[in-house]
């Protein structure tokens, strides 16, 4: 059949006229639908939820001569199609496509898609944590010399760009193990794995499970092309195989190729040449973990070949994302310090490592079976009390038990205030879930602004009381 084939040129020849089902119709789902019906095929999507935004989409899509169900994924529908698209966050495992799959019908992922029908070259970026600053400062260093396009779970569709790329761009697409796991030829120039460590251990089947969708980034790659890795993260140390080049980044010790910090500066060295590129402290961003994704990305723009002069003025000048360890403000000497991004464990125990104590840690949200024990340490030595919210906060004082006080509270504005009532100057009181926010809030962003507007209040009242 011919959209069986992996050859890039024979596949996007043959998308006309077919008929193509995209699965879920979020974001993934209506960009591949959009660039599906600019190939000339014909489109189905199909949504298992039916809502005014997933209608206004579909109504759109039927306009450009799509069409679509919502509210169920109906067999008859799926099936009678020669390719399927799936969104990253359905599961693989739907008998519905174990049936498409006995029937012969392909499926796909929407990042496949979208790099089989890309001209230009793609430098992926995975990892359980750090992802988005790698890509935001990759994006920082390539953009001073080519057309750079940042995509991927970062919250920008690959698909949605795909035609308005050329050869000579870079894609830096940022690439979850959901978005990992439908590949089949997908194969990045560069691809770059941070760290491995538990998370979304609720969808995925184990460990091991999770461990191979990231590991599918390199699975394509070939001597021509190059990998990045963490080689003080035992596991990826451990289990990645590559047919590339490979360069280790570390903290510890030196590489080559690869790239280090040696008495405090950045070193890079390849074919056993040494360079420095500049000093670490240029690199502005809180935390050990940060230095790691600085290294990741120096790594790629000394691939490209930028100047260190260009690189450390890269770095100087790069700003951290919001939610990331982010200083808030202070009130009576009790800083507020945003951490909403982390959204799973090892994310909250970097902050630990990062934050001054005395803290006051806010924790808890949606579990993804999380183990709150790595916690247990740090916490005893850092932190003066937690105060537990949302669906796993009593799974985390059943954690925690034995080592500090925990505070359950409902919502996160009450935690809020209990956590600076009963602070004292000099406490840093850390809002650094180790959860998903789907429990109480759209996503990690509105649990921030939330935590930032109890700020706000607290200090207006705190001035009020001062100037009365
Ligand atoms: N749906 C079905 N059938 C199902 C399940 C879901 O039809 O069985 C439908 C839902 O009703 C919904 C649609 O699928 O309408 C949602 O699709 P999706 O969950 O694949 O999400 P998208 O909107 O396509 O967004 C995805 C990423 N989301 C996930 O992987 C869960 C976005 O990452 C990404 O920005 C976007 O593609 C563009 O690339 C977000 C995310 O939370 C930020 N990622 C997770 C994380 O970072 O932890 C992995």
């Amino acid at each position: 059949m011919a959209l069986q084939t992996n050859n890039k040129r024979t596949f996007e020849q043959n998308l006309k006229n077919k008929q193509i089902t995209v699965l879920g119709l979020g974001e993934s789902g209506f960009s591949a639908s959009n660039l599906l019906l600019s190939k000339g095929s014909r489109v189905k999507v199909s949504d298992i939820h039916d809502t005014p935004p997933l209608r206004k989409k579909l109504k759109y899509l039927e306009k450009k001569g799509a069409c679509g169900e919502l509210g169920v994924h109906s067999e008859e529908f799926v099936l009678s199609s020669e390719l399927i698209i799936l969104s990253p966050g359905i599961s693989m495992e739907l008998p519905l496509l174990e049936k498409a799959r006995r029937k012969g019908i392909p499926v796909i992922g929407e990042i496949e898609l979208a790099y089989r029908l890309c001209p230009a070259r793609i430098i992926a970026v995975t990892g359980t944590n750090g992802k988005s600053t790698t890509v935001k400062l990759i994006t920082h260093l390539l953009k001073r010399r080519f057309a750079v396009h940042e995509v991927g779970n970062i919250g920008i569709p690959f698909s949605s760009i795909v035609e308005r790329t050329n050869r000579d761009d870079l894609i830096v697409l940022e690439v979850s193990s959901f978005q990992l796991k439908a590949n089949i030829s997908f194969k990045p120039y560069i691809a770059l794995i941070l760290n491995i460590t538990p998370d979304h251990l609720d969808i995925h089947r184990s460990m091991d499970d999770y461990i191979t969708s990231k590991l599918k980034i390199f699975s394509c790659q070939r001597k021509e092309d190059f990998s990045i890795i963490n080689s003080d993260d035992g596991i990826l140390k451990r289990k990645v195989r590559t047919e590339s080049q490979l360069y280790y980044f570390s903290l510890k010790r030196p590489h080559s190729p690869g790239i280090y910090i040696d008495d405090g500066w950045i070193v890079v060295s390849v074919n056993g040449r040494r360079e420095l590129i500049c000093e670490e402290s240029l690199f502005n961003l809180p935390g050990k973990h940060n230095v790691e994704n600085c290294l990741a990305a120096v790594a790629v723009a000394c691939i490209y070949g930028l100047h260190r002069e260009e690189i450390a003025e890269g770095l100087k000048s790069f700003h951290n994302l919001p939610h990331r360890i982010e200083k808030v403000g202070t009130i009576e000497g009790v800083e507020f310090i945003d951490d909403s991004k982390s959204t799973n464990v090892d994310s909250s125990l970097k902050a630990l490592l990062t934050v001054s104590p005395p803290i006051i840690l806010i924790l808890g949200g949606r579990d993804k079976g999380n183990d709150y024990s790595i916690l247990r340490q740090p916490i005893r030595e850092r932190v003066r009390f937690v105060v537990a919210v949302g669906e796993s906060r009593d799974k985390i004082q059943k954690a925690l038990r034995g080592v500090v006080s925990v505070f359950p509270q409902q919502t996160l504005e009450e935690a809020t205030e209990f956590a600076f009532e009963n602070a004292t100057s000099g406490d840093k009181i850390l809002l650094s879930p180790g959860c998903s926010s789907f429990d109480m809030f759209k996503n990690y962003k509105e649990r921030g602004e939330v935590f930032r507007r109890v700020f706000k209040e607290l200090k207006a009242n705190s001035e009020a009381y001062l100037y009365e």
